[in-house]
């Protein structure tokens, strides 16, 4: 079943000369390296078409390419791909009634179908997996530039082969990219984890100052003094959240830091065993099971998200000390 779809996404790509490819907003490096992959496969398969990665750059991802800038109103008869992006409004720059046919690849969890055409893999550890898949279960061509971006989006959004998403599917995409385009990893990974000290030293001040509570929800409100005391930006914090990981004391984990240019609070969670999707949701966010985000317009609703991972949290203590 899933193979007649990557079929029928090639059958698509190949109709139509103008592609828009767009990802959500405020970008992982999975989003990123999915959408800038994508682009460059088509380029690299067919040359005269005109392809289009869209949405605003993220400075420290500059090493996966540029983006580009399109006007929609131009566009008369295109085709858009959303990748690792489950909803339209969370999709940055690209607007969907501006397209002849659209096209979902994404591996988040999503009931409704929006797209004319979806390939949805849950189980997938990253969008970058499922384009690497594409590529093998298709005609399509690739090269090593485009293989080590496929990597680093599978590297990053499994955490390493940390997350339970990873299967023998993903290690085994992987080794056929290795082995396949011979990629030299240590100057990928320079890529992803070279940091500056001051990020280590504001690891440390999160180390130092998260309220961890008896039902094992830890939690920290970071301001923005602090952000520009250690000199980070202010998505630092997100990048660093899976470190939190296989912490005793942790069940869930979120932190929460002020975007002044979008006048938004940003929250980010991670859990290793309550289930958080359905909480964010409820606050203007969503995500996977255990690592879902929030966008929220006031300090009261981060209160009440937090009160809401609190009581999951609780819940889940209850359970396990009944059973
Ligand atoms: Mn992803």
């Amino acid at each position: 079943m899933v193979n007649a779809k990557f079929k029928s996404i090639v059958k698509k790509i190949k109709e139509f000369d103008e592609i828009v490819i767009a990802r959500h907003i405020g970008p992982d490096p999975d989003a990123i390296a999915s959408q800038i992959a994508l682009r460059e496969i088509i380029k690299y398969n067919y040359p005269h078409k005109k392809v289009y990665a869209v949405g605003a750059m993220v400075s420290r991802f500059k090493y996966f390419g540029s983006l580009d800038k399109i006007d929609e109103a131009t566009l008369t008869n295109a085709l858009l791909i959303i990748v690792d992006v489950p909803r339209f409004d969370r999709v940055d720059a690209a607007y969907k009634n501006r397209y002849k046919y659209t096209i979902k690849i994404d591996h988040h969890p999503c009931e409704e179908g929006i797209c004319d055409l979806e390939l949805v893999d849950v189980s997938s550890s990253s969008t970058c997996q499922l384009i690497t898949e594409l590529v093998y279960n298709t005609k399509l061509k690739i090269n090593k530039e485009i293989a080590e971006k496929l990597f680093m989006g599978i590297v990053t959004d499994s955490d390493r082969f940390l997350l339970s998403y990873t299967t023998a599917k993903t290690f085994s995409l992987v080794a056929n990219l290795m082995r396949d385009y011979k990629l030299d990893l240590m100057p990928l990974y320079n890529h992803i984890y070279e940091r500056g000290i001051n990020e280590r030293k504001f690891e440390s001040y999160i180390v130092n100052n998260m309220k961890i509570n008896e039902y094992g929800f830890g939690y920290i409100k970071i301001d923005n003094k602090t952000i520009s005391e250690f000199a980070v930006d202010s998505s630092t914090a997100s990048n660093m959240i899976n470190d939190f990981n296989f912490i005793k004391e942790l069940n869930v984990w979120a932190f929460s830091s002020f975007d002044e240019k979008a006048g938004i609070y940003k929250i980010n969670i991670r859990s290793r065993n309550v289930v958080i999707n359905d909480i964010a949701e409820r606050f203007n966010g969503g995500g996977h099971k255990f690592a879902s985000g929030a966008r929220l317009k006031t300090e009261e609703e981060v209160d009440e998200l937090f009160a809401a991972l609190d009581a999951a949290c609780q819940a889940y203590c209850k359970e396990k000390h009944d059973n």
